[in-house]
């Protein structure tokens, strides 16, 4: 999917993400890494490729090992990156309950299967619902990712309101 991006949406990208923007015809800003305050035409890639490596939302992974569950029915970010050994922490920030559920054929060949419960199969996690594995609102699971690659997951009463979400180990 091609994405275009004007200058304007740039910015008030990287607004949302709670970057502070400068007024890129400030004086005396030079070290800044938007110093140049002509409408160059020839930067808009570059600016888009570190806009979406900051945003999650947007294409690239996040770099952070704390992920949200959210009132929306999502994981934010909903894609992320940290380095092998780390552990990461889903919290459930909103009012009702979630799983963190590996699909078990989306994560790396040797990879340790994860999901709240503990459950060590997509199917026993699925049958054990809600009995158990449901993390209820403001608890906090934890798993420490020791394989690298890619990890999918999903949150089994919400998997089909797009409640998934992807960690990549490097
Ligand atoms: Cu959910």
């Amino acid at each position: 999917m091609s994405r275009k991006s004007t200058r304007r949406d740039v910015l008030q990208r990287l607004g949302a993400t709670g970057i502070t923007v400068t007024s890129v015809g400030l004086a005396g800003c030079s070290s800044s890494a938007n110093s140049n305050s002509g409408g160059s035409n020839g930067e808009e890639s570059t600016k888009t490729e570190t806009t979406e490596a900051s945003d999650g939302g947007n294409g690239g992974p996040v770099e952070t090992d704390t992920v949200g569950m959210t009132e929306e029915l999502g994981f934010d970010p909903k894609s992320i990156q940290v380095p092998v050994g780390t552990t990461v922490t889903f919290e459930n920030t909103s009012s009702i309950g979630h799983s963190v559920t590996a699909y078990e054929d989306k994560i790396p060949d040797g990879a340790t299967y994860f999901a709240t419960g503990g459950f060590d199969s997509e199917q026993a996690a699925k049958d054990g619902y809600p009995e158990k594995g449901n993390l209820e609102a403001g608890e906090s699971y934890e798993h420490t990712f020791e394989t690298k690659g890619t990890y999918e997951y999903y949150c089994i009463p919400h998997e089909l309101n797009g409640m998934v979400g992807t960690i990549e180990v490097v």
